[in-house]
């Protein structure tokens, strides 16, 4: 019986009690100098010029590690698997090891893959990692999808011509990362729902279109939208282009569906989106700024103005008391807003079918139109790269919410799209969106993503997790800040890659899921009284009347005169979310 056997049997024997992690690989019980194969996953004869053997650690520490030298694409290390099947492999997430790459290692990026038989456990087929520090052993973890495979051959390697590195105590780990959807406290909504100061928090995701799954209340995608989120927005269905694809024939049964999901399980709706140069009415553009339609002729102004108030008052009173908020304008501004440089104040609009037959005045005139239509709906304008202060479209939003509010347009939300990379700071979104407050304004997070860098990584999963949270840091500490809205569910069905999401395929929750939900829980608990609430030095200028919550976060009393907070009964109140004891 060799060694890696003993430390699976022991892996095993404590599993169900504590153990999340076992041992595949230490090379303990091979012998110094034994050699490995090292096989070509495309080839069938397996002869390559990549060689492996088992020597010394390179650090100079005790023990026996795999060293591999590469000599051509596509060898892995074949280890004998002992003990542990294919599928009970599986049932781990995660596989974890110990990497050293010499000095001399010149290239930082290399593909990593792992597998067993001819089935992949991870496969990086397009994209090259980096793989740390050289010189020095370095933990690297990688996400593993299930096998299934009947062969007891372990592969596991670095996809290159030239590489050599050191591999040790090769470990699969299970992390833990799942979660009992059915019991409410292990999910995000019921800790929103229990937020309500400084006020209440949408926890949102986007509903991607033409599933039957996630409208189906018994499917796991749809049990996953409305146990974890209090608001939904369709990725698609709301779009002109799917509202109305011809000229006064609306088709509503893709959105109606979603909305029914909504009622059925008190979640709130965002509407996304009335006007927009993309998906938006094909009989009016090919393409969004061509002004084309109409049988090549094109439309004029009062023509253009009209169908939009069309789209606008027909859609609006179809969904009129079920949609919270609707996004009435979406991307408007062009993306080059070096003007703001030379003019501070100023914003240039993207040259869009609306904004070239209409002129500016189709902003106004579409949130008059909606307005109109249903006057509860808060109405918001909505962009993307307009996220963090000192941006360039940043200050030119900015700019163009304050003359539409000067011009007095009905704007009340100012969405954030916030599709962003591995690596935010979240200072810069706070520093851009929490002056939006004085504007009188609420703001959301309206599209949230966050891509890391390569697919399966489970370290830039853990700061992807970090990235969210902090966002979600500011989102709750803004009295004006309501939803904080994620686009889409799972990251196979993202419009980004890789892995922006917060579930994976099969929609097992990730490290930022579980980042979210502390956070969540964490909040409201505080907001509950368990703890000080942490008060905003930077927050606007204190209003003249304040809105008294008790000290479980219900309201006592709404838009109270400061100068009467004396008068209150005694007790412990929270206002301006600060704790405040009336005697
Ligand atoms: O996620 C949406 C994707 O399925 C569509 O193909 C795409 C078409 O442009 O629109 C995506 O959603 C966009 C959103 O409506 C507005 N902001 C940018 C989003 C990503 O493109």
């Amino acid at each position: 019986m060799n060694k890696t056997f003993i430390t699976l049997l022991c892996a095993a024997a404590t599993m169900t009690a504590t153990a999340d992690e076992i041992t595949l690989f230490d090379f303990e019980d091979f012998n110094l100098g034994d050699a490995v194969a090292m096989r070509d996953y495309y080839s069938e004869d397996g002869t390559t010029p990549s060689k492996a053997e088992i020597t010394s650690d390179p650090s100079g520490k005790a023990g026996k590690v795999l060293h591999v030298k590469n000599g051509s694409w596509n060898t892995l290390a074949e280890l004998p698997l002992q003990g542990i099947t294919a599928e009970e492999i599986s049932e781990y997430d995660l596989i974890t090891f110990d990497l050293y790459r010499p000095d001399s290692e010149t290239d930082d990026y290399r593909q990593f893959r792992c597998g067993i038989g001819d089935g992949f456990l991870h496969d990086v087929e397009n994209e090259f990692l980096h793989q740390g520090a050289k010189g020095q052993w370095v933990k690297r973890t990688y996400s593993i999808s299930p096998v299934s495979s009947t062969s007891d051959k372990f592969y596991i390697g670095f996809n290159s011509v030239d590489m050599e590195y050191y591999l040790d105590n090769i470990r699969l780990v299970s992390s833990s990362d799942d979660y009992d959807m059915n019991n409410p406290e292990e999910t995000l909504r019921y800790h929103a729902d229990r937020i309500t100061v400084p006020a209440k928090i949408g926890i949102g995701c986007a509903v991607p279109a033409w599933n039957d799954e996630v409208v189906n209340d018994n499917n796991i995608a749809a049990q996953t939208i409305y146990n974890n989120f209090n608001i939904v927005v369709g990725e698609n269905q709301m779009k002109p282009a799917y509202l109305q694809p011809k000229k006064g024939e609306f088709s509503w049964w893709d959105a109606d569906r979603l909305v029914n999901l909504a009622q059925r399980h008190d979640m709130e709706v965002r509407g996304h989106t009335l006007v927009w140069h993309s998906q938006t009415l094909p009989w009016v553009t090919s393409d969004g700024y061509k002004n084309d339609g109409n049988g090549g002729k094109g439309y004029n102004r009062e023509e253009l103005l009209q169908i939009l108030k069309d789209h606008i008052t027909t859609v609006m009173t179809h969904y009129k008391g079920k949609i919270r908020e609707w996004d009435v304008v979406n991307e408007c501004l062009d993306d080059n807003q070096s003007i703001v440089y030379s003019q501070p104040t100023k914003y240039n609009l993207r040259n869009s079918v609306w904004k070239t037959v209409i002129g500016e005045d189709y902003l106004d005139s579409a949130f008059v139109y909606a307005h109109r239509a249903d006057p509860d709906a808060i109405l918001y304008i909505n962009d993307y790269g307009a996220d963090f202060k000192g941006d360039a479209k940043s200050e030119a939003y900015y700019n163009l919410v304050k003359r539409l509010l000067k011009s007095n347009i009905p704007v009340q939300g100012v969405g954030f799209q916030c599709h962003l990379g591995l690596g935010v700071d979240a200072s810069k979104f706070e520093n851009n969106v929490k002056r939006y407050a004085d504007l009188g304004v609420e703001v959301s997070l309206t599209e949230l993503d966050i891509t890391t860098w390569n697919a399966g990584d489970y370290e830039q999963h853990i700061r992807q997790g970090e990235d969210y949270r902090a966002l979600l840091e500011v989102a709750l500490k803004y009295k004006h800040i309501r939803n904080f809205v994620v686009w889409g569910v799972t990251d196979d069905k993202s419009w980004r890659s890789p892995d922006p999401l917060l579930f994976k395929s099969n929609y097992k929750p990730k490290y930022a899921f579980f980042a979210l939900r502390n956070t969540l829980e964490e909040w409201a608990d505080r907001a509950a009284g368990i703890e000080d609430i942490e008060v905003d030095e930077q927050l606007p200028e204190l209003s003249p009347y304040v809105d008294v919550y008790d000290i479980t976060g219900r309201l006592v009393k709404q838009q109270l005169e400061r100068e009467q907070i004396n008068s209150l009964d005694p007790g412990l109140y929270i206002i301006d979310r600060k704790k405040i004891l009336i005697r």
